[in-house]
Formats: C-alpha cells, structure tokens, sequence
C-alpha cells in the first residue's frame, strides 16, 4: 500500500512597510525548503498570497486572508510552515497563527525565522505555534515532521523549540549543512513566476528592469559585527557552494524561465576572492548574459581590482558596500568592522575606474553616536559622493550591540521581542534620543540625496529619473508606524475571530 505523502503548506507571514516601493519576492527559504522536503517525499505546497493595501500611506502585503483560507482549504495539509524572516514582521506572523489554530484546529503548526530563532521561548508561548525550527531549516523540519507522525520524541531532534505541557524545551542549534550543493536548487515549479514579474519593480537603487530573481551561492559570514545576528540562522561558518553548482543553477533558471536578472543576497559573496572570480568568469565564459546587483552588500575590504573589473564584465548592474559609520571609532570599535576609511576609498576608487556604480549603507543612531560621528559620516560620504541606504541602528537579539542597549536601559527586551517598531525605518519611538536621532538622519539624508542627484545625471547607469523618484520617495515617506498602527491594522485586516469558510 503507498501511503499517501504529508501534506506542507508552506507560509510567507504577512508584513507592513511604510513605503510602496520594496521587492516582493518569492521567499527564497521557502523555496529551499520546498525543495528539500519534496527530495524527502513530501508534499509541500507554497502560499505567498502577494497581495497589497495601502490604508493612509501604510502598506500591508500578503494580507488577504479570504484568499489564503480557501487555498490551504482546498490544499487540505497536514503541517502548516510559516516564516518569519524579519522581526518587524512578528505581531502580523503571531496573529495569523492564531487565526490559522482557529481554523484548522488539527494541523501542526511549525515556525521559522529568525525573529523566532532569536526568541524561541517567547514566541512559542505567545502564539499558537507548535513548534520552532531554529535557523537553517532544511534538516531540522524534515526530521521534526517524521517524529511528529510517529514517535512524537523530539529530545534529539537538533535546532527545535517545542512546549512540553507547560514547558518550553530549546534543543540548540549545533547541526549547518556543510554541502551547500548537497542541497536541490529552490522549487521554482512551486510558484508562479510570472505573478511576481508585476509585483517586482525596478530595484530602487539600480537600474535593474522589471524581474529578477535571489541568488545564494553561499550562507554564513565569519565576520564579528557587533550588530549582526544572521550567526543564529546560519552559525559563524562560512559555507560556500561550487562555483559550478552555482552557475548550473544561473543556466537553469535561464534556459527554464528566461530569467536573466539576479540578485546575489549571500552575507558575504566576495570573502573568497578566487571562488567569487571563478563564478564571474563561469558567467563570462558560458556566455550567461545576465546582470545582477548584490543588494545585502558586499564587504569593501575583499575587493581588488581585478574582482572590481570581472564583477562589471559579468553582469554587475551596481553593488552596495557596508560602510556603516565614516568614523574609524563606530566602524571598527563599536560595529567590529575591521574596516579601515582607506580600504573603502580605495575600493569605491576602483569601482568608480571600472564604472561599476556603488552605492554606500550607512547605520546611525547607536548609543555611542555623537555630532562627532555623524560629522565624520558625512565627510566620508562628501569624500565618496555615491547614494546610500541610511538605517537606524538596531539591537537585534544575540547581539553584542543588544547586551548594551539591555544593559544600559536604552530599550526593553519587551519590545524588541514583540517586533513592532523595528525595521522600517525608524527608530523605536520609546529609544532614549529618538527625536535626535531622526535628525542625525535628516542631516545624512541631505547629502545622500545631493549624490544621489549626482549619480543620476552624471552615471546614468546607475539612477534613471524614475528610480530617483523612487529613490526620493522612499526617504521622504516613511512615516512612524507604532504600537497602535499594528494593532489597529491587525484588526481591521486579520481579525482574530476570523472564520473563513
Ligand atoms: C537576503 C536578505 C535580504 C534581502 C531580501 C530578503 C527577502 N525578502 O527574502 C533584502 C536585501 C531585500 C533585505 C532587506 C532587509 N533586511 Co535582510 N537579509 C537578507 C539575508 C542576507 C538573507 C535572507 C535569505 O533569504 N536567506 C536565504 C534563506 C534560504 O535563508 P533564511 O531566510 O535564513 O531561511 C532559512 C532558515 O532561516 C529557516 N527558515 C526560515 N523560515 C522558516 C520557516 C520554517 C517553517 C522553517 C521550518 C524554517 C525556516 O530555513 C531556511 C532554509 O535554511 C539575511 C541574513 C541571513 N543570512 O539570514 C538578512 C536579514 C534577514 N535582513 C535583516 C534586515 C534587518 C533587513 C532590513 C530590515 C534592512 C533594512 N534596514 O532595510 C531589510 C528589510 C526587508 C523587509 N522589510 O522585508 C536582518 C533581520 C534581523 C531581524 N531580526 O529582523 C537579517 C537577519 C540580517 C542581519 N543579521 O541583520 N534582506
Ligand atoms: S560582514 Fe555582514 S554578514 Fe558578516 S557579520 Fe558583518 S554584518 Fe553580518
């Protein structure tokens, strides 16, 4: 008798963004996912219902919770799987569980992420999760789900939170996929390519048209900042996949679904100098013909001219460089960039000698900011003259960067935990120097938009007048979204005594 496979419905969480203008995209975890668990001969299936509303100038994406129910309905799974990849998007994440428990009272509902990751006891206590899967996903759901379909013993099971009556039991995470090309590529026969082809506009901050497509080639970075968290989803190692693994997949995805443009969002593409070349040589010698940008940024320091010069004959459309802080003290003392102000001018120098646009992030707002510092950001950006992203610096959890603002009383574990005021943009509204550090901004901002006049008119590669509109948009918009927004909006669009037919 051929049992039948279990049933996975896999979930992108709703979100808000105080800005129309971001990439909507498949999400790339559950596409990996997917695929591991269709290898494992499962039945996944993913929901990504990529709808939109603005209400008053707030935007809330995947929100169509009509639509979804009669999907998972007619899907009729066994496991619902649900992500949670940026913490601003927990309060939507933990209301659509509960909704989803309430309707599908005998699924099994597993979570992800690296909101959970970070709070594995919090947020299974405050939704209707089952159970957490800590960080890379792939091993830990597939053995979650045999065992909860059979024994139901999950103590050995590696990088799992589950409640055991009124416990909360956290097995770490200790277990990373050391052979990246052990892995199938992503299940792009799971979606519909073509409905993301709207939804995906131009990249705001490079000349890229229409769709395009993640690119992983590698997960994890070594490196040490002292703000980064992404060590929990994907440990402190380093691990890349083939150069030949990766370029099988560049000419699948072309000669399969005519994609051409890409986005290579690894931590840190470039840390191997050589195997980075061999990819963007594989790119030149095969003839590929794509483009790309490298939007999470690439570290200044691993640059040299030559990769600078193969990055541009390969395709590079723009890429983005973490600069962070224009003073040596907030880059290297307090972020642990072990980046000196020479390596980026030196860098952007030669970006510039091969015209390959580059645009900057920068952070402020750091307890340790002073006038000083924002003063030495801003003669570094007058001394580089390209766009930047400004972010507000943000303690996530793990963090050497959260211990401080924990311990210094700068922000309560409360409402990093809940998620609500992070990531879009502004600065939580109960921070210490709030109103100074809009201002810090502000003052960034000016220049940023001043270079980013510059690059339109002077490197028309880079900024057409279109993406500067949005470019200008996208900093003059963004509004305060706080505490009482979420909850007004969950409300109105996930109301937590939905039943859907
Ligand atoms: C690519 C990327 C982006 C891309 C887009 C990502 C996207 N929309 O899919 C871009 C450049 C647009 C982006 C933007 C931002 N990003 Co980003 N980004 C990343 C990055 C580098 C990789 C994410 C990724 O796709 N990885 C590939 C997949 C395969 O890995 P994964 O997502 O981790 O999924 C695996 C596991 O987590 C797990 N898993 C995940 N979900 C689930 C669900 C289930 C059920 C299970 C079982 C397992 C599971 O299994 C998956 C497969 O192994 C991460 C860092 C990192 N390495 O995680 C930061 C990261 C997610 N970004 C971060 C941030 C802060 C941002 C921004 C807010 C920055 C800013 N200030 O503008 C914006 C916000 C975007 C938004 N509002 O949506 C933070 C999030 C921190 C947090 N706690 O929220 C991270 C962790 C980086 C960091 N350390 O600071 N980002
Ligand atoms: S270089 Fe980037 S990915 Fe690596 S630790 Fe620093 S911020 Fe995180």
């Amino acid at each position: 008798m051929i049992l039948p496979k279990t049933k996975i419905a896999l979930l992108n969480s709703p979100y808000l963004l105080n800005e129309p203008f971001y990439q909507h995209m498949p999400p790339l975890a559950l596409l990996y996912l997917a695929s591991y668990m269709e290898q494992c001969n499962f039945d996944p299936m993913i929901f990504n219902i990529e709808s939109c509303v603005n209400d008053n100038g707030i935007y809330i994406w995947n929100y169509d919770i009509k639509v979804l129910f009669a999907q998972l309905r007619t899907f009729d799974p066994d496991v619902i799987a649900i992500t949670c990849p940026y913490s601003g998007r927990w309060p939507f994440t933990q209301r659509l569980l509960h909704i989803i428990k309430n309707n599908f009272k005998n699924v099994i509902i597993i979570l992800g992420g690296i909101h959970p990751t970070s709070f594995p006891e919090y947020c299974l206590r405050s939704s209707a999760a089952d159970f957490i899967v800590l960080g890379e996903g792939e091993l830990s759901s597939v053995e979650l789900i045999n065992h909860i379909f059979t024994d139901k013993n999950y103590s050995d099971i590696d990088g799992i939170a589950y409640k055991n009556n009124s416990d909360v039991i956290v097995n770490p995470k200790t277990i990373f996929i050391d052979d990246l090309d052990s892995l199938p590529f992503p299940a792009y026969h799971l979606i519909d390519i073509k409905r993301y082809e709207h939804l995906c506009r131009n990249d705001r901050m490079s000349q890229i048209k229409g769709f395009y497509f993640w690119l992983l080639t590698s997960r994890s970075c070594p490196n040490q900042c002292t703000y980064c968290n992404m060590f929990l989803s994907h440990g402190r190692k380093w691990r890349p996949r083939s150069p030949d693994n990766v370029l099988k997949e560049i000419e699948y995805l072309v000669s399969s679904y005519n994609i051409r443009q890409f986005a290579i969002i690894d931590d840190n593409f470039t840390l191997q100098r050589d195997r980075a070349e061999q990819i963007l040589e594989g790119i030149i010698n095969r003839k590929l013909n794509i483009s790309f940008t490298t939007p999470n940024g690439l570290s200044a320091k691993t640059l040299d001219d030559n990769l600078i010069k193969l990055l541009k004959q390969a395709g590079a459309l723009g890429i983005s460089l973490a600069i962070e802080s224009g003073s040596e003290y907030m880059r290297n003392e307090i972020y642990n960039k072990r980046l000196s102000s020479e390596q980026i001018i030196n860098s952007i120098d030669l970006c510039k000698k091969h015209k390959l646009p580059v645009h900057a992030f920068f952070m402020v707002g750091a307890p340790q900011e002073t006038e000083e510092t924002i003063n030495s950001s801003i003669c570094m950006m007058k001394r580089i003259k390209i766009p930047s992203h400004i972010n507000i610096a943000t303690p996530y959890k793990g963090t050497e960067f959260y211990d401080y603002y924990i311990q210094n009383d700068i922000i309560s574990d409360e409402i990093i935990s809940h998620g609500t005021t992070i990531d879009l943009r502004v600065p939580p509204e109960n921070i210490k120097n709030y109103k100074q550090i809009l201002r810090w901004r502000s003052k960034l901002q000016f220049f940023n938009i001043l270079f980013a006049l510059k690059a339109i008119i002077t490197d028309k590669t880079f900024l057409n007048f279109n993406t500067f509109v949005r470019f200008i948009k996208g900093i003059i918009l963004p509004k305060k979204i706080n505490y009482m927004s979420y909850n007004n909006i969950l409300d109105k669009y996930l109301p937590l005594n939905y039943h859907g037919k």
